[in-house]
């Protein structure tokens, strides 16, 4: 297996890590990050990698020559880099984190993300005339990857840059869970004011949305006037389940955080209108009127529109220590709906999740909807004992569905479909493209946490290859316009979700269970991990520091 020239084995043992150990004499050099080399004194103790030998040197130009070889043929490192060279997956999702991060930085700092292909930046009109999303999205992966230098420089651009007195038309929803969970996330990791207290300015900002006769907010609200309204092309002035279904995680850390009961009121009032609302065969459509609070449109899906909306019902459950029984039983009754009306099985035998429209089917997923099988799998692990295995079950072959969809090239289309005798393909050429999405791999991370079958890892390392083989660009990651040829053009964007998720959950992917343990975080629909009891950030409690990288990874 080969992948720009370096060579991998076909399968590693996540255990598995060969370093031996050796004394270096005085005034030799080693290395001690991939961005700076720093001296070791006599007899520093360093590990020595003879089966990563020529794997480190050739990994060492990858990162701009950073790394050293010595006469004696030994590769002399400290601590985290021989581990990460000797399990060499995450030395790659590290090493393309860098390179996302650093093309960044150098084209287009300040913008909120980069444009790979012209080498500029792109502002958008998403965030509402906030700036910087890549920074913000990036900053918990810059620092669980222990990118120490760079996870500084994007710190530095919050401080110092990130303005939120700001006039413009932003989407609650994108900026929830990329800006409010990205500062959150990365105040828990870290315990630096910073990050909470740009985290709760903005939520402030973000409160008028829900004034509106149901309390259920409007999509679309200008940070500066507190004017909100719907999106022009969400039927009949409605909001969109995936949106006001995906704010309880954030906002039960502001109101934790500020102290500030109102950020949790607003989000238990929108469980109570999609309590009291009838829903049709159990299932929740995706437009929703915030003025009379009943359905627009019944269009179901678990995929866009729909999406996080179930996931962060089964999370509110375990963020709140599996006291929100209330949560708990809408997510089991949503599955079963879920389950009785959409899962569906191909003639090839391909378990899916087909969309619903007024009581037809549609026969198609989207690649937004491939990170249910991580959520199924989370949840089935607190079903009762029954429904633990079938569950799992489900999610296993949802999971292996979406692996099949990224068959060709290794990187999976938009959407899918499964009628006329297609498997798991793009039938439209305005399907075909794929946008650095994280969702795939997503559902690899949980279910190998979750499993640990290898083959999850197996089938991130095929996403990690195809992406330097399709995706990398000179100056950043872009993503195809057709994943169905192997010679792709490129759409010139560098998503900020790219660093976020994509990257996070193929670092963690290959890192050990307690990285980030499933049990002590729960990630929010952007990847960002926040802590279920959220008391005081990780990094005061009186904790193993084993969250985080520190040799695990
Ligand atoms: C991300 O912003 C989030 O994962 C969201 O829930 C869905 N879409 C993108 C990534 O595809």
């Amino acid at each position: 297996r080969s992948i720009g020239g370096l060579s991998f084995p076909t399968s590693w043992s996540p255990r598995g890590r060969r370093a031996g150990r050796a004394v270096l004499g005085s005034g030799a050099v080693c290395v001690g990050s991939c961005a700076k080399t720093v001296p070791c004194g006599p007899r520093t103790k360093v590990n020595v990698l003879s089966p990563g030998l020529i794997m480190g040197w050739l990994l060492g130009s990858a990162v701009n020559g950073k790394l050293l070889l010595l006469p004696g043929k030994f590769l002399l490192l400290p601590s985290k880099l021989p581990v990460l060279l000797s399990t060499s997956p995450q030395f790659f999702s590290l090493q393309m984190m860098k390179f996302a991060w650093d093309n960044y930085k150098l084209y287009a700092l300040g913008k909120n993300e980069l444009r790979p292909l012209t080498k500029n930046g792109h502002i958008g009109n998403m965030f509402g005339g906030l700036r910087g999303a890549t920074v913000v999205d990036a900053l918990d992966t810059l620092y669980i990857m222990e990118l120490e230098e760079e996870f500084q420089e994007a710190k530095k651009w919050v401080e110092k840059s990130f303005d939120l007195n700001v006039n413009g038309e932003a989407s609650l929803f994108e900026v929830n869970i990329r800006y409010v969970g990205g500062l959150l996330a990365t105040y828990y990791l870290t315990g630096e004011e910073v990050f909470k207290s740009k985290a709760l300015e903005l939520g402030e900002k973000l409160l008028p949305a829900f004034n509106t006769p149901t309390g259920i907010p409007r999509g679309v609200i200008n940070l500066g006037s507190g004017m909100s309204w719907s999106w022009g092309w969400a039927s009949a002035g409605s909001s969109i389940l995936a949106e006001f279904g995906t704010l309880h995680l954030e906002f039960l850390h502001l109101s934790e955080l500020s102290g500030n009961p109102v950020f949790a009121e607003k989000v238990m009032n929108i469980r109570k209108v999609l309590n009291r609302v009838e829903k049709p065969q159990g299932l929740y459509p995706n437009f929703l009127s915030p003025v009379t609070g009943n359905w627009v449109q019944h269009h179901v899906s678990i995929g866009g529109l729909g999406d996080s909306f179930y996931e962060y019902l089964i999370k509110s459950w375990l963020m709140s220590d599996k006291k929100d029984s209330e949560a708990k039983k809408m997510y089991d009754d949503a599955l079963e709906a879920i389950e009785k009306h959409l899962v569906k099985k191909s003639a090839g035998g391909l378990t899916y999740i087909a969309e619903w429209r007024g009581g037809v089917l549609d026969h198609k997923m989207g690649h937004l909807a491939c990170f249910s099988g991580g959520m199924i799998a989370l949840g089935a692990e607190h079903a009762g004992e029954e429904r633990k295995q079938h569950y799992m079950d489900l999610a296993a072959e949802i999971t292996s569905t979406c692996h099949e969809s990224y068959a060709h090239t290794k990187l999976g289309p938009e959407a899918f479909r499964f009628d006329a005798g297609t498997e798991a393909m793009a039938t439209r050429l305005s399907e075909r493209y794929y946008i650095l999405r994280p969702e795939v791999v997503e559902s690899y991370m949980y279910m190998w946490r979750l499993t640990h079958d290898p083959k999850y890892r197996q089938w991130g390392w095929e996403v990690v290859k195809a992406l330097e083989k399709h995706c990398r660009v000179e100056a950043g990651f872009s993503g195809i316009r057709d994943v169905y040829t192997t010679t792709p053009t490129h759409d010139n964007m560098q998503q900020s979700f790219f660093l976020a998720e994509t990257l996070k959950y193929l670092y963690l992917l290959f890192c050990e269970d307690d990285v980030l343990s499933l049990d002590d975080w729960v990630f929010n629909t952007e990847a960002h991990p926040l802590p279920p009891d959220p008391k005081e950030p990780r990094a005061q409690q009186d904790k193993e520091p084993d969250y985080i990288g520190h040799g695990n990874c």
